[in-house]
């Protein structure tokens, strides 16, 4: 069992998304550094302009960068904040989506493509249509993809129902149901949605939807989705209690019952993760703000072993440790 390893203390990158390509590990993270914006709750200290891409050959190994894959000035849409990116392998081609606040402050779901999983990436011209808020996670299930993706507070996704925007729409009731995050089919060409995005549903033990007082156990932001078993797991942070949780269910668009905490608070505000198989070990990458002394915008992605007990629960992994 690997201890938990900071992967590239040369840089401050957080969100990593990974996944294997070609055998080998390929992260996607987002690219922190210091623009001086002033920290608030919504998030704008979080300003983003270029994503990087790294790949591992084995998981205790070198880490190699490959470089810059996207710049904001070359998304003809997006003004800024380049936020959760996450990518995926469809005939013969890699796509990149991104979050990205759009020239009117909204955020949109961008794509860019490849032939090859460390770029360079070329960008669409315009967003996915219907797309919003943030944090898209890609995920295959037979020759379907879907695409989760939802954030609130700078994530925008409070002032969204049923997939319109209102400035009046604002956070549900205490025991209210809690928003949920969104999941939508991608189309053939993966440049659209097939559908329009729907509900994923979190749910207790006993059915009782999670409502949006729970805050140890409601979504925020930070959707992952992979399957174990033949079971559908979906990962969230819970933002303002910072922890990492997750739901199962049999189904990919849920409803997802709620398990337990994956992840305890980690060093920072923010905790955002993914989790991947890699020669039959599965690992969970994340990030914290220990090299940065708890600054926030200033992230540096980890990995550690992730363990599962014989009835397939997930067994709880410490924020910050000790050892660090
Ligand atoms: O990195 C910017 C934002 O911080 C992400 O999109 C959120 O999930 C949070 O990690």
């Amino acid at each position: 069992m690997i201890k938990p390893r900071y992967l590239y203390p040369n840089d401050y990158m957080a969100d990593p998304s990974a996944h294997v390509f070609e055998g080998k590990l390929y992260i996607y993270p987002s690219h922190d550094w210091d623009s001086k914006v002033a920290e608030n709750d919504n998030g704008d200290h979080f300003n983003m302009k270029d994503y990087q891409v790294f790949s591992m050959e084995s998981i205790d190994g070198p880490i190699k960068n490959h470089g810059k894959i996207l710049d904001l000035k070359d998304i003809p849409w997006a003004e800024k904040q380049l936020w959760d990116s996450d990518v995926c392998f469809k005939d013969n081609k890699y796509f990149l989506f991104f979050s990205v606040k759009d020239k009117k402050g909204f955020f949109r779901i961008g794509v860019a493509t490849s032939d090859y999983p460390y770029g360079p990436f070329s960008v669409q011209i315009k967003p996915i249509p219907e797309s919003y808020s943030i944090d898209p996670c890609l995920f295959k299930d037979g020759n379907d993809y879907y695409m989760y993706f939802g954030g609130l507070w700078g994530g925008q996704l409070e002032k969204y129902r049923n997939n319109l925007y209102s400035e009046n729409n604002k956070l549900p009731k205490e025991n209210a149901p809690a928003l949920c995050p969104k999941i939508a089919r991608m189309s053939d060409n993966m440049l659209e949605f097939a559908e329009s995005p729907r509900d994923v549903l979190i749910i207790d033990e006993e059915r009782n939807t999670i409502t949006q007082g729970d805050v140890h156990r409601r979504f925020f932001e930070a959707s992952w989705m992979h399957k174990f078993n033949g079971t559908y797991y979906f990962s969230y942070s819970t933002g303002d209690t910072h922890k990492i949780c997750y739901a199962i269910s049999d189904n990919p668009y849920g409803p997802f019952i709620y398990q337990g905490v994956i992840l305890t608070p980690v060093i920072g505000w923010t905790t955002h993760h993914s989790i991947v198989e890699f020669k039959e070990k599965w690992y969970f990458f994340y990030h914290d703000c220990f090299p940065s002394n708890g600054k926030s915008w200033l992230r540096s992605m980890k990995v550690v072993e992730l363990i599962y007990d014989k009835d397939g629960k997930i067994k709880t992994i410490q924020g910050s440790s000790e050892d660090e």
